[in-house]
């Protein structure tokens, strides 16, 4: 099998009532979606969306230039020989991972359909037929915050995350205080700063909350913050934006400044890499969610076959951006959230074909 075309297209995700972190709020989006055409009758999909231009060093047109850079030197590659697929990427550009991670993504869905197995099967297999998902609750009051904590709980999610930063830290202390007394014992709770708490907000949050059992997620901008403060903290620590790549998370595991990590597919390389990263969490009995920044039915789909490997006892769950987009890119295999859980696709490869309406005109073509 070879690799004849490639397909870059544009979807519109206008962000349903918008979602608010401390260091920036989206309300449109505009995912980049990559089709591998072979010269069989397979084609696989990918997809990348940096939640804007803020969030992590990733933003949309940087992911489009990329490709532009990396896509003709992969025509007349066989797309199942994943590894060797990834390495022609690293020696047509350095970098931009989170655009390399649409080809990965449509060369696991190729491989996956072309065997007829499942991503997930091809992974090492599914723990099951639905994996756990998390809500995560954007800036908002503390009183908000707290009614929403209670009735995510009562939908059946069995873990929220809590977005803080951004304002004073009363404003956060006092959020997560509240949070704890409207929600019942059972709910796991992530308080995600997203990199925007000083040193000293950390260590005062840490220790006055100090009696409510949560994780701490990438409270500050740095790596050198993190193992500043580290034994001053309280709470376990998660990274997130700052494990960009497989070398990021071993660093962190070995200098001890993780108790885990909110991981995210595209920024690591797509679905090989965020494996590699599973089997060394793995490997050092670390937790971690298997998720994205944001993205349609096609990133979501990735999130979950690889999320659905994970071992259930260390797995943190896999949020999906669902909840604010309309429709979906396969309506007859739409990948959703029911009662805090997401059903596994059970078709081949990533088990989802998007809809070519939903698709239009590709915005550039390679082949
Ligand atoms: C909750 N997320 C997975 C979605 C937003 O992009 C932020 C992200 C996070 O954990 O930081
Ligand atoms: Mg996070």
């Amino acid at each position: 099998m070879k690799l004849t075309a490639i397909n870059v297209y544009n979807v519109d995700l206008p962000v349903a009532g918008g979602y608010k972190m401390a260091t920036t709020s989206v309300s449109f989006l505009q995912s980049t979606v990559v089709e591998l055409v072979t010269d069989s009758d397979i084609t696989g999909f990918g997809e990348t969306c940096p939640v804007g231009p803020v969030y992590q060093p990733h933003h949309m047109l940087g992911a489009r230039a990329a490709l532009e850079e990396i896509v003709p030197s992969l025509i007349g590659l066989d797309p199942r020989n994943i590894g060797q697929l990834n390495r022609a990427m690293d020696a047509a550009l350095n970098g931009s991972r989170y655009a390399k991670a649409a080809i990965d993504i449509a060369a696991w869905d190729i491989s996956g359909k072309s065997y007829g197995r499942r991503v997930c099967d091809l992974l090492g297999g599914a723990t099951g037929e639905t994996i756990p998902t998390y809500y995560s609750i954007t800036v908002a009051s503390p009183e908000e915050m707290a009614r929403e904590a209670r009735e995510r709980q009562l939908e059946g999610y069995p873990r929220i995350q809590l977005k803080i930063g951004g304002r004073d830290v009363e404003e956060d202390i006092e959020t997560i205080h509240r949070v704890k007394e409207a929600i019942k014992p059972g709910m796991r709770v992530a308080a995600d700063a997203n990199r925007s708490l000083t040193t000293r907000d950390a260590i005062f949050l840490s220790q006055r909350c100090r009696n409510i059992s949560m994780v701490l997620e990438q409270p500050c901008n740095s790596m050198d913050e993190i193992a500043a403060i580290r034994n001053q903290l309280c709470h376990p620590v998660y990274m997130d934006e700052l494990a960009e790549d497989v070398s990021d998370v071993m660093r962190a595991i070995s200098n001890g400044l993780v108790d885990g990590f909110g991981m995210k597919l595209t920024r690591v390389g797509g679905i090989s890499a965020l494996r590699t990263v599973r089997d060394i969490c793995e490997a050092r009995s670390l937790p971690h969610t298997c998720d994205d920044a944001w993205g349609g039915d096609i990133i979501a789909a990735a999130c979950v076959h690889v999320g659905a490997t994970v071992a259930p006892t260390r797995f943190e769950g896999t949020w999906i951006a669902a909840p604010y987009i309309e429709g979906n890119y396969d309506e007859e295999n739409p990948v959703l959230i029911e009662r805090g859980r997401i059903k596994v696709p059970t078709g081949p490869g990533l088990g989802i074909t998007p809809d070519r309406s939903k698709l239009g005109s590709p915005i550039m073509s390679f082949g």
